[in-house]
């Protein structure tokens, strides 16, 4: 794993523009946060994305909570993302066949090609789910745009777990300049394809909460310190920021404990 050299190491010779970028932001904001922007209101989402814009690195929404959706939902978040300099996330799981999986990216009432630069998928279909939306990322000919594979779950019981996650390892394999690398709880460079040795994929762990241990509907957490000790690049947090009372500072908590704890990896 690369996990022992800096961002900005890793960006050097890294052949994803869209990768590099998000380890250049990292370096420039000394954040590798994810906030999980789970608001169900446009105002609600846009003022949390500006009031923590300066902490992430990476913006992550789920397009389809919003109540009064319209292009002022995305022109906005893009607009801020601009304003503040970090990526937008939308966390749409596609999983489904290669035909279907194009026209939820591209079209639709979301047009989510258009506004974000990060998804992800699950590899349940196959390698086609990918193969769909490396076309349709290609057809379009943009450079800013690319996809993350949900390798493993945090909730209670998952079964993505053992050759399923091997196996999304296989196919994020096939698609380098696709897919910049995982969703998952902890690096996957154990895994006999150990493909994070060669190729250099990010790992984005979910499931990162200081106060808490889970939910009541079976979410799992793990703290800041021990998901970086685990091998992870960027936390993404959800309700330990946003639900917080003060969630400047809660971002701004959750900002060092992760940036401390990757300094610590690199030797810095
Ligand atoms: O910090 P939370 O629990 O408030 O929010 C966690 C966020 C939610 C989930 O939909 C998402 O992370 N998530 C994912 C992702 C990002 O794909 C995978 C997973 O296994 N667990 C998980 O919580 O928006």
């Amino acid at each position: 794993s690369k996990s022992h050299l800096s961002f900005a190491e890793r960006a050097v010779n890294h052949p994803s523009p869209l990768t590099r970028r998000l380890f250049e932001i990292a370096e420039q904001k000394s954040t590798n946060i994810v906030l999980s922007a789970d608001l169900t209101s446009t105002a609600e989402l846009l003022k949390i994305a500006d009031d923590l814009g300066p902490y992430i690195a990476v913006l992550k929404t789920h397009i389809d909570i919003i109540d009064d959706f319209s292009r002022k939902t995305t022109d906005g978040l893009v607009e801020l993302s601009k304003k503040h300099n970090f990526l937008i996330f939308e966390d749409r799981k596609f999983i489904d066949i290669g035909n279907t999986v194009q026209k939820q990216y591209r079209g639709g009432a979301l047009r989510i090609h258009e506004w974000a630069h990060i998804v992800n998928a699950a590899v349940l279909p196959g390698p086609g789910v990918i193969q769909a939306l490396e076309e349709t990322i290609k057809t379009h000919n943009v450079t800013d745009r690319g996809v993350l594979i949900l390798a493993e779950m945090t909730s209670k019981g998952s079964l993505a777990v053992g050759s399923y996650t091997e196996a999304s390892v296989a196919i994020a394999k096939q698609y380098p300049s696709t897919v910049m690398g995982f969703v998952c709880t902890k690096a996957l460079s154990g895994l006999s394809s150990d493909a994070t040795d060669e190729e250099d994929f990010v790992v984005f762990t979910t499931g990162v909460n200081m106060a808490s241990k889970g939910d009541a509907l079976g979410q799992q957490y793990q703290t800041p310190t021990t998901a970086m000790a685990g091998g992870s690049d960027f936390l993404i947090a959800g309700r330990g920021i946003y639900a917080n009372n003060d969630p400047v500072k809660a971002a701004e908590a959750y900002r060092k404990a992760g940036w401390d704890a990757y300094q610590d990896r690199i030797g810095k």
